[in-house]
């Protein structure tokens, strides 16, 4: 199916509409321009942005959204504005262009995903981008501001940590949209692939508000593929094997409980995709546990989350599944193997992996003495690439050694509790 086949899902409220719905805003007047129409107050834009100053921009008309320009009826000038029918929002061009993947990061409060988001992104223009050969471009004006000022300036600028992020009752929650392209040389043959990413940042405590729920749905349901970040430090069996200066000191609140949380966004989705008891969700489904610098410690020696991904510029399928195993065994290690059933009984399909976003415990608001020293951050997004069919797999020679420590790992948890 061509893309111009394909319904379009607004990357700022997640309605999904047929493209021939995609309505056009006229370009309005400017100077060398000629006089275009009037700006005017956008009720539809006004109640998404819930201001009438920003919203207030020449009229939105009816055309072929099938198509990249359309002539405004009424003051008969060219627009290449698209913006979405249900919330105004002007959709990127090359967002209309590409087939987009909406990954929906979601997270107990706390539990690392602005800081994962950041570093990620980071990672991707910087060192990601030429071992896989691709490039990452922000498709909208307001994803490079808020990258910029609410993310890498402090993080990368400044060392600080991120603040809370705000829920979204109080502040909009802009999704940051970014195209993702990739340039393949096949033998005599050049291909690219490019798809467009969605990333939206939520406050943790927002999944279980009433009156949030149905952003949220759209949003999951709408989800290509979901990370779910999962803070150990959260897990109670895990206490023990982290280390003592990371422990959080107040107490535990509802909030910040990943079972909670990961249930509640189950449970969202389930009714979002209309699921019949016994069917499971189809969304490829990615746990992390993140803070992973925390646990290091505890782990053997020759566990994979001591070694780096192998950089093959390809999903190392060995590498993998050894990660796989030893956060799956972890999990057993700590009692929390219910949610590994649980995974199963509504995934069809789930990976878990290990990562840490700045690679050390921070001290008081600032990241820690050693810097930002990203750990497997790109590990999920290989794996949703791959399964996206933008990135091929192989196995590594060497690495089945990895496998079977992962493996051995976990016989022996089964024997310890045995
Ligand atoms: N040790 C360690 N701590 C981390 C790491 N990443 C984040 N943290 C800690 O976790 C805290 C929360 O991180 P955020 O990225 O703000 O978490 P969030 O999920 O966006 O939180 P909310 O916006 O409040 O829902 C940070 O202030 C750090 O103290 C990491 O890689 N390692
Ligand atoms: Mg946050
Ligand atoms: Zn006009
Ligand atoms: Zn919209």
């Amino acid at each position: 199916m061509t893309v111009r086949a394909q319904p379009i899902t607004c990357p700022y409220c997640f309605t999904m509409s047929p493209r021939r719905s995609v309505r056009f805003r006229c370009q309005g007047g400017a100077p060398g321009r000629g006089s275009g129409c009037p700006p005017e107050v956008d009720t539809v834009l006004a109640d998404y942005l819930g201001s009438t100053v920003a919203a207030t921009l020449p009229p939105v008309f009816d055309a072929d959204g099938r198509r990249q320009r359309a002539e405004c009826p009424a003051c008969r000038q060219e627009t290449f504005k698209r913006v979405c029918p249900a919330c105004h929002n002007q959709l990127p061009a090359q967002y209309c262009e590409t087939p987009g993947k909406i990954v929906a990061l979601v997270g107990a409060k706390n539990s690392g995903k602005s800081t994962y988001i950041s570093v990620l992104l980071h990672e991707l223009e910087h060192r990601l981008g030429s071992e896989l050969q691709t490039s990452l471009v922000a498709c909208d004006d307001r994803t490079i501001d808020r990258y910029q000022r609410d993310f890498a300036k402090p993080l990368f600028g400044e060392h600080r940590l991120l603040p809370t992020t705000q829920s979204a009752a109080t502040a909009i929650r802009w999704p940051m949209v970014y195209l993702l392209s990739r340039t393949r040389h096949k033998r005599f043959r050049r291909q690219d692939t490019s798809l467009t990413l969605v990333l939206f940042d939520t406050a943790g405590e927002d999944l279980g508000r009433r009156d949030l729920v149905d952003l949220h749905l759209r949003y999951l349901t709408a989800a290509d593929a979901i990370i779910f970040l999962v803070d150990p430090l959260e897990l109670p069996g895990a206490a023990a094997d982290t280390r003592a200066e990371a422990r959080p000191a107040d107490e535990h609140s509802p909030d910040a409980n990943p079972l909670h949380v990961l249930s509640r966004v189950t449970e969202t989705l389930r009714s979002g995709h209309e699921l019949r008891p016994g069917q499971r969700l189809k969304v490829p489904m990615a746990i992390a546990l993140t803070k992973i610098d925390v646990l290091q410690p505890s782990l053997e020696q020759q566990s994979p989350l001591h070694r780096p991904r192998p950089r093959t510029a390809e999903l190392d399928a060995d590498d993998r599944e050894a990660v796989h195993e030893q956060v799956r065994a972890m999990m057993h290690h700590w009692h929390t193997e219910g949610l590994d059933n649980y995974l199963d009984h509504n995934y069809a399909e789930h990976a878990f992996f290990g990562l840490s976003a700045l690679g050390g415990i921070p001290e008081g608001d600032s990241v820690g003495p050693g810097g930002i020293r990203p750990y497997r951050v790109e590990d999920p997004l290989l794996w949703l690439l791959h399964r996206f069919g933008m990135l091929e797999a192989s196995r590594s020679a060497g690495a089945g050694g990895l496998r079977e420590a992962g493996r051995g790992l976990l016989e022996a948890n089964r024997r310890n509790r045995g």
